[in-house]
């Protein structure tokens, strides 16, 4: 592991780096950052860890260097290597870190899997500018009461990434979802759709403003958003493959049963999220696990993609402002 200091304020410092991230990102090469709560919390073993490698093979097949971060015995690591992504996905003591408690799990010098909030806020230290998931976090059905809203949206409102993955779970409040993401100035692309689609299903019935039908759309609308002074992230939403999805209509009585037995059990905080999806795995079955393996790594090829067009053109507009971005 080498530590470089990558990109001026930025400057990553209290992460490790892998030799092929390091170099990547030295040269203004492309890096796509990937999550590793879904390692750990979200996908059953061993298909865990050979979705993991899946999603990195999808990267480089698009020609970038994937950059898998997670929290190895209190270090920041941006680009896991096999060995280290291996013990994320199986050891029994690994914690949900999202911004909260990164700093807890580093002091203590536990192992974290990042949620897409801790990711990003490494992944932006590090210099790394696109990010692919299966779902983004967002606000929970009853949040009226129980004011549950994942901090991955306030994430989104802060560091300036393009993040590709396949809305959010139907487990949330879709719509006030999309509310926050317009409150908070995010914005919400659909990836050659018109609808926001609901991860394991690719409709929702919500309508989307915007939508592009390639990559280097998505990098246009993003360099211009960041051009501007605007400094969130661009959320790119991304239908799971037809051939895998899982219609909205065969989910909605699992996720009715789940809301209601998190409820019933007083299930709160960090373990809401993992909870309800493991409820809604567990009545689909195979499907599930199936659907949301495919959606991964087809965000994590098309992030390839984008961070591929996003190297060309970041690189093209940085010469032209005088490199000052
Ligand atoms: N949605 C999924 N699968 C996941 C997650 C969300 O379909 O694995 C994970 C992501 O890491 C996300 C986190 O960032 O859950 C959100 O957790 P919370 O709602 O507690 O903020
Ligand atoms: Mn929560």
């Amino acid at each position: 592991m080498t530590e470089p200091n990558l990109h001026g304020n930025a400057s990553g410092a209290h992460c490790s780096f892998s030799p092929a991230v390091a170099r990547t990102l030295k040269s203004g090469g492309a890096v796509v950052a990937l999550e590793s709560t879904v390692i750990a919390h979200g996908l059953p073993a061993p298909h865990n860890l050979e979705t993991a490698l899946g999603c990195e093979e999808e990267v480089r097949g698009s020609g970038a260097e994937p950059a898998t971060i997670g929290v190895v015995a209190g270090r920041p690591v941006i680009g896991l290597e096999n060995e280290q992504l291996d013990a994320i996905a199986n050891r029994k003591d690994v914690a949900k870190v999202s911004l909260s408690n990164l700093g807890q799990v580093v002091a203590s010098r536990r192992w974290g899997a990042t949620t897409v909030a801790a990711t990003l806020h490494l992944a932006h230290s590090a210099g790394i500018r696109v990010f692919a998931t299966g779902g983004i976090g967002g606000v929970h059905r009853g949040a009226a009461q129980s004011f549950d809203i994942s901090a991955d949206l306030a994430a989104l409102a802060r560091y300036p990434l393009i993040v590709v993955c396949a809305g959010a779970k139907a487990i949330l409040d879709l719509q006030k979802t999309v509310e926050a993401l317009e409150t908070l100035g995010v914005p919400l692309i659909g990836y050659r759709t018109d609808e926001l689609p609901a991860f394991y299903s690719r409709q929702s019935g919500l309508k989307l403003d915007d939508r592009a039908d390639r990559p280097e759309d998505v990098v246009a609308l993003a360099l211009a958003h960041w051009q501007l002074g605007c400094t969130s992230a661009v959320v790119v939403a991304q239908p799971a493959p037809v051939e895998f999805e899982v219609p909205a209509g065969e989910i909605r009585s699992a996720i009715e049963l789940a809301v209601d037995a998190a409820g019933l059990l007083g299930v709160t905080g960090k373990q809401v999220t993992p909870f309800l999806l493991n409820s809604v795995s567990e009545s689909i079955g195979w499907r599930a696990v199936e659907a949301n393996i495919a959606l991964l790594r087809q965000n994590a090829r098309l992030a390839g993609r984008i961070a591929i067009s996003l190297a060309r053109d970041g690189a093209r507009d940085g010469a032209r402002d005088g490199g000052d971005r």
